[in-house]
């Protein structure tokens, strides 16, 4: 059976960008049609600066874990659990740093925004923001991973883990299964509302440009209504020239159904796309809202499905990093049985 394995940092509220991107398609097709597994990825929200207490609160409650499962995954289909329950992720780690470069670390994309980003800030690029690719190729490459359902910028963190398992049963025997990203028709990279050149990222500073997937439908209609568009008049679907447009008939497109191209031909004004495109989104978001509210009362419910998910996980894992370990020259410890 395939292997899915995809994950979320809880860096900040869970976006329109992170359901449609991945979490829809992890709820409503990879979890049916393979051996799934959902990880929150706490262990990626420390490489940049973080308040603990949040990270904690992010992880535990519904910005992060509550929604995962509010957007429609179901324990009995998939596994959910927290990476930094599981050592496995962080062993294998290691071992990966020592196939990867440091030129090809430097070559990220993520790394270079975010580094820049951080300085900007006035804060110092922490080492951990250098080498975390590696950390997310382990979270992959430690489940046997087929594939990754991922949004558009993550395919080049895909693609090293790519990159890195073949090197590494290249020099030290067949250890690892080649995992590939898997992306969504559309909506691969929901932008931000007040600037549809970036994504719409959940650790961007708040603002009327990023729909959070627990506000409100008034919240929502209002930040689509205000949207940035462009100054043409006529309806066009075109991402290089008229990209606050194009961002919003995607939205419409992957809440609604349809192609963005065909569904700039059904208006004639920014106005009324606004306006369907916010129902749009409010009917999306209604059940995963309704479903949260009702797992936010059941907090016992939530500490179950975590612990059985990362006891699940440890067990899936554990084979192949041991395996890793010996390949790449460790020795086994003298009684098994202390692994
Ligand atoms: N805007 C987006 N459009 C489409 N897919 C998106 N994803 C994220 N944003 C968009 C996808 O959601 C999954 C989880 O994302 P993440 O938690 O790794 O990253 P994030 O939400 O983008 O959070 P940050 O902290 O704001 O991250 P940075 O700053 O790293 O971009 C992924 O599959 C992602 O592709």
């Amino acid at each position: 059976m395939t292997r899915v394995f995809s994950g979320i940092k809880p860096t900040g509220h869970l976006t329109l960008g992170n359901y449609l991107g991945a979490m829809r398609r992890w709820a409503a097709d990879d979890q049916y049609r393979s051996d799934a597994l959902f990880c929150v990825v706490d262990l990626h929200a420390l490489t940049v600066d973080h308040d603990p207490a949040r990270v904690r609160r992010l992880s535990r409650q519904s910005a992060s874990l509550l929604l995962l499962l509010a957007a429609g995954l179901d324990p009995e289909q998939c596994t959910v659990f927290v990476q930094s329950h599981v050592d496995e992720h962080a062993r294998l780690s290691y071992v990966l740093e020592c196939v990867a470069t440091d030129g090809e670390m430097r070559r990220m994309i993520q790394y270079k925004e975010k580094a820049a980003r951080e300085q900007r800030r006035g804060g110092s690029v922490r080492l951990s923001l250098l080498t975390y690719p590696v950390l997310m190729a382990a979270d992959i490459l430690a489940y046997g991973t087929d594939e990754v359902p991922v949004g558009d910028d993550q395919t080049q963190h895909v693609e090293l883990a790519r990159d890195l398992a073949v090197r590494f049963n290249q020099r030290y025997g067949h250890t690892f299964t080649v995992p590939r990203a898997t992306g969504p028709a559309v909506a691969a990279r929901v932008m931000n509302l007040q600037d549809p050149v970036s994504k719409m990222g959940k650790s961007d500073d708040a603002g009327p440009g990023i729909v959070y997937l627990l506000d409100e439908p008034d919240v929502v209609r209002k930040k689509v209504m205000r949207a940035v568009t462009d100054s043409g008049q006529d309806v066009v679907y075109d991402r290089e020239e008229r990209p606050g447009l194009a961002n919003l008939l995607e939205i419409l497109a992957a809440c609604a159904g349809g192609d963005p191209a065909e569904l700039a031909g059904a208006y004639d004004s920014y106005g009324a796309l606004k306006k369907d495109t916010a129902e749009a989104v409010v009917e999306v978001l209604r059940p995963v809202q309704e479903r949260h509210r009702a797992l936010s009362a059941d907090p016992e419910y939530v500490d179950g499905v975590l612990r059985e998910g990362a006891e699940r996980a440890r067990g899936m894992a554990r084979p192949t990093v041991d395996a890793a370990y010996r390949a790449i020259g460790l020795l086994a410890p003298v009684d098994a049985s202390d692994r």
